[in-house]
């Protein structure tokens, strides 16, 4: 089972540049709407880029990424507001935390990342509880999904009030229970920690900062450091100009690139691709797919009618230059359908229906 588009949750207090780097990853700039907004971005990945220039396809498609823009997380702001904003986040895959790292922010680091947590633990303590509730007071005999869920609940129960993200613990046993995931739980998603610093404060560990730094790492929660607003001035640039000026700071990559590295990352997402005159495009799937799940996620047909596939590597054709000379080496490999897809693997699936 792959993602047809992942969603990720921008969250965080109100002020600390949530829309801005909105804005700066789908590359769209302007006034948002007061309420949520959810655009789609393309993941731009060379290697598709690499790959079309050799097929010379009627259509490249790259693989897609969304984001979506909540308000202002306000812890004064009360229940109605807090429901509202985790209503907006129904459904996203994973949580960017945004902190704001600049002159004029109202909280420091740590404690706005103390806020975030506890919001999202006061929302999920609220679902467990009326779940466990529900369950336990149900007039009748619980099926073996509800019992299973019942006791998910009961254990994930203790700890949430203990660390930064108390759920990342019950996050792979969650994926693999339906009714877990219709609850929404926020602490469990995969989560990402985004330091919004300015151009002053940015890569300037603090105490605080490598102590936030550390916790994420303890948590499980994903880190990541970048300069929303100052890349967002790079728009008026050229794009040499603005690489230069991102090495003037001490990277080589613009801010959205390094995000979809640490989501797939963090996450645990690769990507593999399908070529042919027709069309070159790269799909996102979790690591560890097996061919046949992925070759379902081209098509339903593909995955029904699964013999097997023909894989090859992306490094292979880009130094090689043709299918023909990867054929020529052996380097196109046969393989059935508990092949374990890699990042970077080409396939062409052969089915019958
Ligand atoms: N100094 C400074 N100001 C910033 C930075 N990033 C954002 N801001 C300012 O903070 C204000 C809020 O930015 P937004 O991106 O709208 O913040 P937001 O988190 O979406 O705000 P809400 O949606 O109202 O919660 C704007 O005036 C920005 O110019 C930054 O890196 N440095
Ligand atoms: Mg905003």
């Amino acid at each position: 089972m792959g993602y047809l588009s992942m969603n990720i949750g921008i969250i965080g207090l109100p002020f600390v540049g949530k829309t801005t780097l909105f804005q700066l990853f789908s590359g769209v700039s302007g006034q948002t709407a007061a309420g949520s907004e959810t655009r789609v971005v393309k993941v731009k990945d060379p290697r598709v880029d690499t790959l079309s220039r050799i097929y010379q396809p009627k259509k490249t498609t790259y693989a897609t990424i969304q984001f979506t823009d909540t308000p202002g997380l306000d812890p004064k702001a009360g229940a109605k507001e807090r429901n509202r904003i985790f209503g907006i986040l129904q459904g996203v895959d994973a949580l960017l935390w945004v902190i704001g790292n600049f002159e004029g922010s109202e909280k420091t680091p740590r404690e706005q990342a103390e806020d975030i947590k506890s919001e999202i633990i006061i929302r999920d303590l609220e679902i467990v509880e009326n779940g466990i509730d529900r369950l336990k007071h149900a007039k009748y005999k619980l099926e073996k999904p509800e019992e299973e869920l019942l006791d998910f609940l009961e254990r994930l129960h203790h700890p949430l009030d203990q660390t930064l993200l108390p759920g990342a613990e019950y996050r792979e046993e969650a994926e693999k229970r339906k009714a877990v995931g219709g609850l929404n739980l926020c602490s469990i998603k995969p989560s990402i920690l985004l330091l919004n610093s300015d151009e002053a404060s940015f890569a300037i560990e603090t105490p605080e900062i490598k102590r936030i730094r550390e916790d994420c790492a303890q948590n499980r929660l994903g880190w990541l450091e970048l300069s929303g607003k100052f890349e967002m001035e790079l728009n008026d640039f050229t794009p040499e100009e603005r690489a230069d000026l991102l090495t003037s700071i001490g990277l080589n990559e613009t801010g959205i690139e390094r995000l979809v590295r640490e989501v797939y990352e963090h996450i645990g997402l690769i990507s593999f691709f399908t070529v042919g005159d027709e069309e070159v495009r790269a799909w996102t799937v979790r690591e560890k797919t097996g061919a046949k799940d992925a070759a379902g996620k081209i098509h339903t047909d593909f995955e029904r009618g699964f013999i097997r596939a023909e894989v090859m590597r992306f490094e292979d054709l880009a130094r090689e230059g043709q299918e023909k000379k990867l054929k020529e080496l052996g380097l196109v490999k046969v393989v059935g359908k508990d092949h374990i897809v890699e990042d970077g693997d080409i396939l062409y699936i052969r089915f019958n229906i």
